[in-house]
C-alpha cells in the first residue's frame, strides 16, 4: 500500500516473454496503422520504397497522443479476454482518432460496421486514405468511429461521460483516458468528484487513466510538472488510489501496465464484490492509473536537428514536409518500417494470427460494445397516463397551479415506473427541490456516498436524482447516460444553463452526425427543464436573468433542436410527456415554478401542444377578421398578453382582437427551415397578411424576427421581450422595465392599429398613467399593486 504522497508503482512481471512479444506486436501494428492513416495515400504495406506520391497532400491528425492510446487499447484487450470484461474505452484526447480507427480495424469491428473497409490490403488502403480526407472520416473519435460515445474534440468531458455511462450498468467498466492537458479544464477538474455519486452495488466502474505524456499543444501540462508527491496527494484528495506506470522502454511498460491493470481490476472487483454482498456501502477508494510515457512515443526522435519524440513538438504531425523534403521522406520510411509491418500483416494485408489471437470476441470488442451504440439497448419509458396529474380547468384563468410542482408528481411516477428497469435519472445542480420537483423524493433519493449528517435530507447511496453543483458534470453524466441508451431529465436555472452552452453544442453535433449513420440507433433525447426563469428571479435579480439559451440552441441543426414554452400546468405536462417519448433531440422546455393561471384543460392542452400554436378562442373576439393579433410565447408573456387583451376589450369593445399562443417555438420558422415550421399559408392564416401583430415573447425579441423575417406580414410584427433590463424587483416591475407589461402591450396595439390612436387617446393616457402608478406604488410598498397581484382573467367579454 502506498504511503501518503507516493503512488503504487507495481514492479511485478506478470507477462511471459512470448506474451510481451505478442502484446508488442499488436501495439506496433496499431502504431503502424495510426501513422499510416496520417501519412499514406498509397503503398499501405510498404511493399515498395516510399515515394512522395504515396504521401497525402495535406498532413492532418495528431500523432503525439496516439501511441499511448494504442498501448492502452492493447492491454485493455488483454484484460478483457482474461476476465471476460464488458468494457468501453472513452478517450479524452479524442484527437487521437487514428488510434481508435486502427484498433477497431485490427479487432474487426470497423470492417463489420463498414464492410468496404475490409480487414485486408484493400481495406487498409481505404482506412488510410479516408482519414482526415475529403469524403472520409474526421480526425477525432467522432460518431463515425464504432465503439465511441465521446468525440473528445472539445476537451474536458471524458470523465463525466464515463461516469454517466456506468450508472446502472453494474457489469460495465469504462476505461477513461484523461489527457494531462484536458485535466486542466474546469469540467474535467470537477468531474473527479463523480466517485462520490457511485453505488458500487448497482453501478459499474470507471477506471480513470491520467495520460501524463507531459504536454498539451505547445506547453507542458501542469499535472506532469508538479512532481509525483503533489500529484499523488491531489488524486488521493479526490478519493482515488493512484497507480503509476512510467517508462519509455516498451518491454518495461508492457510488464508494468499489465501488472497495474491486474491490480486495478482486482481492486474494482473487490470493491464490487464486497459492496454487492453486504448492506453497508461505505465510500470506496477506487483505483486509477497514471500513465507517464513520452508524447509521440516511437515516432521520429529528432527532426531538422530538434527533438520531437517526448516533446510538445510531436502533438500533431512530427514530419510535416514529407512530400517535398527527401530527409523527411526518409525519416518517415524509417519510422514506418521500424514497426516491421511485414511481420504484422500477411501478403494479403490481413493481420497475422498472432495479432488476431489477442482481440476479444464479438461484443466484448470495445469497438462493438452495444453500450457505445446505446440506442440498441434503449427501452422506452413506461409513461403513466397524464390524466392522473393534469389539473381540471372549469374556466380559463379561474385557478392557478405551480406547473413544475405538478410536473414533479408526474416525474415521480415516471421514476417509479422506471425503477424495475433502472433507466431513468434526474440531473441538476442542486435545484430539484428549488425547482419544485421534490415529489421525486417520495420514490428515490439523491445519489450520495460521502458523509451524511442527521440534518441532511433524501441523501441515498442508491439515489436516482443526481445533484452536484457543476452544470458541466450534470450535463456530462446525463450525456453519458443517454448515449448508452437510458433516459434523463436535466432541470436547471435558465440563466446558468449557459454554463453548458459549449457542451450542448457538442452533443447537438454528435446527434446530427449520428442521425446520418444508419448503424447508430436513435438514443433518448436530452431534455432540459429551464425553470426559475428570467421573469421570476424574485430572490436573485439581474445576475439570474438571462433567457439566451434558446438563442444559443436554435443555431444548431433544426432536425435536432426543439424549444417549448408551455404557458400553464397542463401544457407543461403534455410537453414533458412528448419530450420523454422522443429520440435524438435536444428538447428545451422553459416553464415557471410560481403559481400560474391554468388556461387550458387537459384535452385542450394536448391539442394545443400537438398543434404547437393556435388561436385562443376564449380570449379572442375577431370572428375571423382581427384588427390586431396579440401573440404570446412563454408563461409570463401569456399572462401579460391576456391582461392586455382584457384591457383592450373593456376599453375598446369594437376592436377585434385575436390571441395566438405559441408553445412550440419552432413552428414560427418556415417549413423549409425546420421540420416543425408552419407553411406560409398556415402562418398567414393565423397571423394575417396585413394586420399588426404584437408579439410578447419570453426571451430576447430579436429571435422572433429572425424566425419570421420571410413571412408575408413580418413588417407588421412588433416583438416585446427581455431587453436586458433587470434587477431584484417585483415580478410586475420586471415586465414593466422591459416594456412587456399589459399596459405597454395594450399601448402597442393602440399605436399599431391604423386610425386607433386618436380615437383611443384617453385609453392611451390611462395606460401610461398605470405604468407611473405602478412605479410609485412599488417604491412606496415594496410589492406590486393589489390589482396586479390579484388579477384574474374573468369570463366572456364578447
Ligand atoms: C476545450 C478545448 N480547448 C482547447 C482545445 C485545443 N486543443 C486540442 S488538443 C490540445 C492539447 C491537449 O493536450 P492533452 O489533453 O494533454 O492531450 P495529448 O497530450 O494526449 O494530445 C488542445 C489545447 C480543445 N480541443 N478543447
Ligand atoms: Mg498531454
Amino acid at each position: 500500500m502506498a504511503t501518503l504522497g507516493t503512488m503504487d508503482e507495481p514492479t511485478g512481471k506478470p507477462l511471459t516473454e512470448s506474451e510481451v512479444a505478442d502484446l508488442d506486436a499488436y501495439w506496433r501494428a496499431a502504431n503502424y496503422l495510426s501513422a499510416g492513416q496520417i501519412y499514406l495515400l498509397g503503398n499501405p504495406l510498404l511493399t515498395e520504397p516510399l515515394r512522395a506520391e504515396h504521401i497525402k497532400p495535406r498532413l492532418l491528425g495528431h500523432w503525439g497522443t496516439t501511441p499511448g492510446l494504442n498501448m492502452l487499447y492493447t492491454h485493455l484487450n488483454r484484460v478483457i479476454r482474461q476476465r471476460d470484461l464488458t468494457m468501453m474505452y472513452v478517450i479524452g484526447p479524442g484527437h487521437g482518432g487514428p488510434a481508435i480507427a486502427a484498433n477497431t480495424w485490427l479487432e474487426g469491428s470497423y470492417s463489420q460496421t463498414y464492410p468496404d473497409v475490409s480487414r485486408d490490403a484493400a481495406g487498409m488502403a481505404r482506412l488510410f486514405r479516408q482519414f482526415s480526407f475529403p469524403g472520409g472520416i474526421p480526425s477525432h473519435v467522432a460518431p463515425e468511429l464504432p465503439g465511441s460515445i465521446h468525440e473528445g474534440g472539445e476537451l474536458g468531458y471524458s470523465l463525466s461521460h464515463a461516469y454517466g455511462a456506468v450508472l446502472d450498468n453494474p457489469e460495465l467498466v469504462v476505461a477513461c483516458v484523461i489527457g494531462d492537458g484536458e485535466a486542466e479544464t474546469g469540467p474535467l477538474a470537477t468531474s473527479w468528484h463523480s466517485n462520490k455519486f457511485i453505488d458500487p452495488r448497482t453501478d459499474g466502474a470507471v477506471l480513470p487513466i491520467l495520460h501524463l505524456n507531459g504536454y498539451k499543444i505547445a506547453n507542458p501540462a501542469v499535472l506532469a510538472r508538479i512532481g509525483d508527491d503533489e500529484l499523488t496527494r491531489l488524486l488521493e484528495g479526490y478519493g482515488y488510489r493512484p497507480y503509476l506506470v512510467e517508462g519509455h522502454e516498451p518491454e518495461h511498460v508492457h510488464q508494468a501496465l499489465a501488472s497495474t491493470l491486474d491490480l486495478a481490476l482486482d481492486d474494482i472487483a473487490a470493491i464490487q464484490t464486497e459492496a454487492r454482498a453486504q448492506q453497508g456501502t461505505p465510500r470506496r477508494r477506487w483505483p486509477m492509473i497514471v500513465l507517464r510515457t513520452p508524447k509521440g512515443w516511437t515516432g521520429p526522435h529528432d527532426v531538422d536537428g530538434v527533438q520531437v519524440e517526448g516533446t510538445w513538438r510531436s502533438h500533431q504531425v512530427p514530419l510535416s514536409a514529407v512530400r517535398t523534403n527527401p530527409d523527411h521522406l526518409r525519416l518517415l520510411e524509417e519510422w514506418l518500417r521500424s514497426y516491421h509491418p511485414e511481420e504484422l500483416f500477411d501478403d494479403a494485408g490481413r493481420p497475422t494470427e498472432q495479432l488476431l489471437a489477442q482481440v476479444p470476441q464479438g461484443d466484448r470488442r470495445m469497438g462493438s460494445s452495444p453500450h457505445s451504440n446505446g440506442g440498441l439497448l434503449t427501452q422506452d419509458l413506461d409513461l403513466p397516463e397524464l390524466s392522473g396529474y393534469s389539473v381540471p380547468v372549469r374556466a380559463p384563468g379561474e385557478t392557478a397551479h405551480e406547473p413544475t410542482r405538478v410536473l414533479g408528481n408526474y416525474l415521480r411516477d415516471v421514476m417509479r415506473a422506471s425503477l424495475p428497469h433502472s433507466n431513468f435519472r434526474v440531473f441538476g445542480p442542486d435545484e430539484t427541490a428549488s425547482n419544485r420537483l421534490e415529489a421525486l423524493y417520495d420514490v428515490t433519493g439523491k445519489a450520495w456516498n460521502a458523509e451524511v449528517l442527521p440534518t441532511d435530507e433524501h441523501l441515498a447511496v442508491d439515489g436516482r436524482v443526481m445533484e452536484i453543483l457543476s452544470e458541466h458534470t450534470c450535463q456530462g453524466w446525463l450525456e453519458g447516460y443517454l448515449l448508452t441508451g437510458r433516459h434523463g431529465w436535466f432541470s436547471c436555472y435558465e440563466a446558468f444553463v449557459h454554463i453548458v452552452d459549449s457542451m450542448v453544442n457538442q452533443h447537438a453535433k454528435w446527434l446530427k452526425v449520428s442521425r446520418t449513420l444508419p448503424w447508430r440507433r436513435p438514443i433518448p433525447s436530452l431534455n432540459y427543464l429551464l425553470t426559475s426563469h428570467v421573469w421570476r428571479q424574485d430572490h436573485n435579480g439581474f445576475s439570474h436573468q438571462d433567457p439566451g439559451f434558446i438563442d444559443h440552441v436554435v443555431n444548431k441543426k433544426a432536425e435536432v433542436i426543439r424549444v417549448y414554452l408551455p404557458p400553464d400546468t397542463n401544457t407543461l405536462l403534455s410537453t414533458a410527456e412528448h419530450c420523454l417519448r422522443s429520440h435524438d433531440y435536444i428538447n428545451v422546455i422553459v416553464a415557471g415554478k410560481q403559481p400560474e393561471a391554468d388556461w387550458l384543460g387537459p384535452e385542450a392542452a394536448a391539442l394545443h401542444c400537438a398543434r404547437g400554436l393556435g388561436i385562443w378562442d376564449f380570449a379572442s373576439n375577431d370572428s375571423g377578421t382581427p384588427d390586431v393579433v396579440m401573440a404570446c410565447a412563454g408563461d409570463v408573456p401569456t399572462l401579460e398578453t391576456l391582461a392586455a387583451v382584457r384591457i383592450l376589450r373593456e376599453h375598446l369593445p369594437s376592436l377585434k382582437v385575436r390571441v395566438v399562443n405559441v408553445v412550440d417555438l419552432m413552428r414560427l420558422q418556415p417549413s423549409t427551415e425546420h421540420p416543425h415550421g408552419l407553411s406560409d399559408a398556415d402562418f398567414d392564416a393565423l397571423f394575417t397578411t396585413d394586420k399588426p401583430i404584437i408579439f410578447a415573447y419570453h426571451g430576447y425579441p430579436w429571435l422572433i424576427h429572425r424566425f419570421t423575417y420571410r413571412r408575408t406580414n413580418h413588417h407588421n410584427l412588433h416583438v416585446r421581450g427581455y431587453k436586458e433590463e433587470g434587477t431584484t424587483t417585483t415580478p410586475f416591475d420586471m415586465v414593466v422595465r422591459n416594456d412587456l407589461d399589459r399596459f405597454h402591450l395594450a399601448l402597442d396595439a393602440i399605436d399599431r392599429v391604423p386610425g386607433l390612436g386618436q380615437k383611443a387617446a384617453e385609453v392611451r393616457q390611462w395606460l401610461t398613467d398605470q405604468r407611473a402608478r405602478h412605479h410609485a406604488y412599488i417604491l412606496a410598498h415594496g410589492e406590486d399593486l393589489p390589482e396586479i397581484r390579484d388579477w384574474r382573467w374573468k369570463g366572456d367579454l364578447s
